[in-house]
């Protein structure tokens, strides 16, 4: 990193030489006044600016090379530059509310400044003032963290205010790393601009990394069947609930059966039994793989299967080989669900989805939308196991608190936080 340093009538045209001979990315160290305007002079700024490898060819004027007094390690030297752009943003501000504060004084000389220059003056102020404004929101971001990750890869300041989003909300460092580099490479220059312009190419771009599996109709004379699995009181019950009614009284009007493996627990069966019981639906509780093929033949007549499991600790591997035992005893396919909860860290998800995953999961349900603040933690897992979505359980309401799930929404949750209800 170099300094060059750039002179001119005004701070704005100084800039102006200092982004021509070094590009819009160089970093403007201070800017100040050298020389006072007299009856016969003009006014003289000074603007520093920091950049990779300035193109000196390029420029307007010689400039003045100024080496750093002595060797710092790179971290320091960018933080020295950070806080010299607010104080720079500072002296910019200070020196534009001087010109609008002191209108034109009476002697001969400034007379001649029409008004039409002036007015041009001011909008290219106010131009670079807005733009070093949105440079500083973004570095004042980027003070807070942890320097070793920053120095780790080099997080241009505009991306500071995405990056302590994503850190935030629980996304594992590795993602944010690896998505970050990506778009440092792909991101067009001109996309770079400003803090708005960043966060709505993230928000595109993290969308398109989440797999959905979208609700479709059964076709007619075909039965599915589907099996929710997961670790103990993420809602699976809950949720397998808000689906009988779904798909049985209020999107769809299909037959709908429902089994549960989960004998284990005392009143687990009552549980679902109530809720089957409420919207009149066919209900049968299985002990072993016999009573499963047996249940599964009765409810033969149904559209619509849905099997609710016992909960497991990813450390219970018995009861995980049960569910196995379970699906590999029956020769039709079963869409089997993995239930998580949004609630939980990363590296417990991580756990279950590798203790799970044997059972060939095919989508992912997410729950607890309304306990959590953070998604990136189940944007991480979606990352790493690359298994669509499904639904979301957003509360405990059955059966209102149940959505199909949407890219869309769930970016939406990540970067703003789930909508929660008003009460009335
Ligand atoms: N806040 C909130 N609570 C939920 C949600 N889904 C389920 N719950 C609650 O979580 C608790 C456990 O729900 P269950 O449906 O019994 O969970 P489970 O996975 O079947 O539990 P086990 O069968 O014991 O493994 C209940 O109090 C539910 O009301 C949700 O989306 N948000
Ligand atoms: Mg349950």
């Amino acid at each position: 990193m170099k300094l060059y340093t750039f002179t001119a009538p005004t701070p704005a045209e100084a800039l102006k030489k200092a982004q021509a001979a070094c590009g819009e990315e160089a970093l403007v160290i201070s800017t100040r006044e050298i020389r006072k305007k007299s009856l016969t002079q003009s006014p003289l700024y000074e603007v520093v600016v920091a950049h990779k490898e300035a193109a000196k060819a390029h420029a307007s004027e010689p400039e003045t090379e100024v080496a750093p007094q002595k060797p710092r390690k790179k971290i320091d030297f960018d933080e020295e530059i950070l806080l010299n752009i607010s104080k720079t943003a500072e002296e910019l501000s200070r020196l534009q509310a001087d010109t609008l504060g002191n209108p034109a004084p009476s002697h001969a000389a400034t007379s001649e400044i029409s008004a039409a220059d002036k007015t041009h003056e001011y909008k290219l102020l106010k131009r670079d003032i807005e733009a070093l404004t949105d440079k500083i929101k973004l570095l004042q971001t980027m003070l807070w963290e942890e320097k070793k990750y920053a120095n780790d890869i080099r997080i241009p300041p505009e991306f500071a205010e995405i990056y302590k989003i994503a850190k935030e909300s629980g996304m594992d460092e590795k993602h944010i790393k690896a998505i970050l580099e990506e778009t440092l490479e792909h991101m067009p220059l001109h996309m770079r601009k400003s803090s708005n312009t960043i966060r709505r190419y993230f928000q595109v771009l993290l969308k398109k990394l989440i797999p959905i599996r979208l609700e479709r109709e059964i076709p007619k004379g075909e039965q599915k069947v589907m099996m929710l699995v997961g670790p103990t009181g993420v809602g699976k019950t809950t949720t397998l609930a808000k689906l009988a009614a779904r798909y049985a009284l209020l999107e769809h009007r299909y037959k709908v059966g429902i089994i549960t493996l989960d004998t284990y627990r005392i009143g687990a069966v009552e549980q679902l039994f109530q809720y089957a019981q409420m919207m009149k639906l066919p209900f049968e509780d299985v002990i072993d793989t016999h009573d499963f093929k047996k249940a599964l033949a009765n409810l033969s007549y149904c559209d619509l299967i849905l099997i609710d499991t016992v909960g497991s600790s990813q450390h219970d591997t018995q009861k995980l080989k049960k569910i196995a035992a379970f699906l590999e005893h029956v020769n039709q396919p079963i869409d089997v669900n993995l239930v998580l909860s949004a609630s939980a860290k990363y590296q417990d998800l991580k756990d279950s989805w590798e203790k799970f995953s044997f059972l060939n999961i095919d989508t992912l349900m997410i729950t607890k939308f309304d306990e959590t603040s953070g998604f990136g933690n189940i944007f991480s897992l979606i990352y790493e196991s690359q298994k669509p979505l499904s639904y979301f359980s957003t509360g405990q309401e059955v059966p209102d608190d149940l959505r199909t799930a949407s890219a869309d929404f769930f970016i939406e949750c990540l970067f703003e936080g789930f909508p929660q209800k008003v009460d009335a």
